[in-house]
């Protein structure tokens, strides 16, 4: 048997301001994924939406705001699930 799964990761959706082509897309991902602890990120440029995956406890809606807004863009509201 393989090692025990470590806890089961984590969504977070991300509301986003300011992208408006796939250079913006392509930054916010590029911006969250660089994130400790983020798994994996996937943006929309269609629904202004990212969805964040990450483990438990190493993610807090500071840290993705921080990302997004260092990366040029605004963050208008965030959704853990
Ligand atoms: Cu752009």
């Amino acid at each position: 048997m393989n090692a025990p799964p470590a806890q089961d990761p984590l969504v977070a959706t991300v509301t986003i301001g300011g992208m408006h082509c796939p250079a913006c897309s392509a930054r916010v991902t590029k911006a969250l994924t660089s994130l400790p602890g983020v798994l994996q990120a996937e943006v929309s440029l269609e629904q202004r939406q990212a969805t964040v995956t990450y483990e438990p406890g190493r993610i807090t809606s500071e840290l993705l705001q921080q990302a997004v807004v260092e990366a040029g863009y605004t963050v208008e509201g965030i959704e853990f699930s």
